[in-house]
């Protein structure tokens, strides 16, 4: 049989624009889930392609030759799916859904499939695609040994493929109250050092460049992360730069950092969350703002450039809560700022808080990529959140901060954050003229409902 699987994008993100921006800006990085299934049903015979929309158009005739469709889904890219699905479907084409949405809401996806997988696939999907396996909603059970798992197949990826994404471990240990993946990828589950290394040699022999460590939590076991990096070092298998996961904590271990060093994995997106110890403890974070400075200096120490993650309109955090945690990451000389808006993702603790309070707004999934407000915040409205947002990024990203830059991480660096400069003045003045025009456009109903009290407001669970 054929069978393609399709990663798709929402509209802004498969615009000319946005995929030249990320040409400039990053490597393309594919989601693995559909390179291992893929690589599953490969070796089980059947013929194997990936598409991903981020990077390329779908070619729709050579994809419709296929006898099985399989998509990929994230909250943010789940309608996107349900829309190609339905086209497949119309010309008689078998689809089966699953990823991270379709798990939480297997219901919903099921409307725009003939099978919906919930959880991770590898144990169910050559059973599904052949026929054996005929629930229309297939629970699956996730393999306890990782080491179990063939290694993802980059080529059946239709277009470039600039980086590996290696997944050394499922899950994280921790479980704070926004995040999906640790419930998704539950329960937390590690592969060997020796497994994760054979991984990192097929892909030194492949002519990769860049692998990132794309697990939740890279160092939840240290000593683990400790013996993959002097392996990687004994083996001669560092990369050019490895970008990976990680939390305050790793600042810890001083011979972490200086191994995390040798090993080149240099850019690392830590969870700050806030600045305000009320609402880290409302989350669950199980961390202190001790914890978020010792670390910040620590990572500078050796090296390791931080991508510093926000959480923006947590209930115990005010306007000035957000912005002192903005001007908390310029002083720390982050590499990057990366602002998330509170996201209330389903089969999330959040999620449920808020459908309760009746706070969830019915923007459409589409909007669900933690740039965009979905809900009503304590303390501000929804517009207002939404503006904090833009400003976050603008107060964080300026022209003089990409000379600092150039002090800190050289020549590249400035470049990018001037670029990032400009991009992001041109893309605040662009969301506050379409907030104004009266067509329906999601930042003009965020502005419209921050003039009404919340009360009045009917908020729904988004449909699609
Ligand atoms: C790599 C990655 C990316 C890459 C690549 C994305 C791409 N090419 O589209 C980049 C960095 C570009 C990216 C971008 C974004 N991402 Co991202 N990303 C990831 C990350 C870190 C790893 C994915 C992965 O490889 N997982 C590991 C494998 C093993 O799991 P898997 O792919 O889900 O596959 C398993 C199951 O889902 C299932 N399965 C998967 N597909 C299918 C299909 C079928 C038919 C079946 C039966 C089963 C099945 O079986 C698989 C094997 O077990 C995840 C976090 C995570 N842990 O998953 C976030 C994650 C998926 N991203 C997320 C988000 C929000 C985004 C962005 C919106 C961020 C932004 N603001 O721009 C964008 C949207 C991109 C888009 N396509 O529109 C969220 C999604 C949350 C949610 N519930 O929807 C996640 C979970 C991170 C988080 N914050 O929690 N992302
Ligand atoms: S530490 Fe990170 S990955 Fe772990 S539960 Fe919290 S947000 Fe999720």
């Amino acid at each position: 049989m054929k069978v393609v699987f399709i990663i798709p994008a929402d509209d802004i993100r498969r615009s000319r624009l946005y995929r030249l921006g990320n040409r400039f800006y990053g490597h393309s990085n594919a989601i693995t889930g559909p390179l291992i299934l893929g690589r599953i049903l490969k070796d089980a015979g059947h013929t194997v392609e990936v598409y991903e929309e981020l990077y390329h158009d779908i070619n729709l005739k050579k994809a419709g030759d296929a006898d099985v469709i399989c998509f990929y889904t994230m909250t943010t890219t789940a309608e996107r799916a349900y829309a190609l699905a339905d086209d497949f479907r119309r010309i008689g084409k078998r689809v089966l859904i699953g990823g991270m949405h379709a798990s939480a809401l297997p219901e919903e996806a099921l409307r725009h499939a003939d099978q919906v997988v919930v959880g991770e696939a590898e144990r169910v999907i050559v059973d599904v695609v052949e026929g054996r396996i005929t629930d229309r909603i297939v629970n699956a059970q996730c393999l306890e040994n990782l080491d179990d798992i063939p290694f993802p197949d980059y080529s059946l990826l239709q277009g470039k493929r600039e980086v590996a994404n290696v997944m050394t471990s499922r899950g994280c240990p921790f479980s704070c109250n926004f995040c999906t993946t640790s419930r998704m990828f539950a329960p937390y589950r590690r592969r060997s050092p020796e497994n994760v290394i054979s991984e990192l040699r097929m892909y030194k022999e492949q002519g990769f460049k860049y692998v990132n460590f794309e697990d939740d939590n890279f160092t939840a076991d240290k000593d683990r992360a400790k013996e993959i990096l002097r392996l990687m070092i004994k083996n001669h298998l560092v990369f050019r730069e490895t970008f990976f996961f990680g939390r305050t904590d790793m600042a810890k271990d001083e011979e972490l950092l200086q191994l995390l060093h040798d090993a080149h994995l240099n850019r690392v997106l830590v969870g700050i969350e806030s600045l305000n110890q009320k609402s880290l403890d409302y989350i669950n974070k199980k961390q202190k703002i001790q914890d978020i400075e010792e670390c910040s200096q620590a990572l500078l120490k050796y090296r390791i450039r931080m991508i510093a993650s926000l959480v923006l309109g947590l209930d115990c955090d005010s306007v000035q809560d957000i912005r002192n945690g903005v001007k908390f990451c310029k002083k720390i000389h982050a590499y990057q700022l990366q602002p998330a808006v509170l996201t209330p993702f389903p089969n999330t603790p959040v999620y449920e808080q808020f459908a309760k309070e009746g706070r969830l707004l019915s923007n459409g999934w589409s909007h669900f990529d933690m740039m965009t407000v979905n809900f009503l915040p304590k303390n501000m409205s929804s517009w207002k959140l939404q503006k904090e947002f833009l400003h976050a990024v603008a107060s964080f990203y300026t022209f003089a901060s990409s000379f600092v830059m150039l002090k800190f991480f050289g020549v590249e660096t400035c470049l990018r954050r001037l670029g990032m400069w400009l991009v992001i003045r041109v893309g605040r003045v662009c969301v506050l003229f379409i907030s104004l025009v009266k067509n329906g456009n999601i930042f003009n109903r965020l502005r419209m409902q921050s003039v009404k009290a919340p009360g009045v407001l009917q908020p729904q669970t988004p449909n699609a």
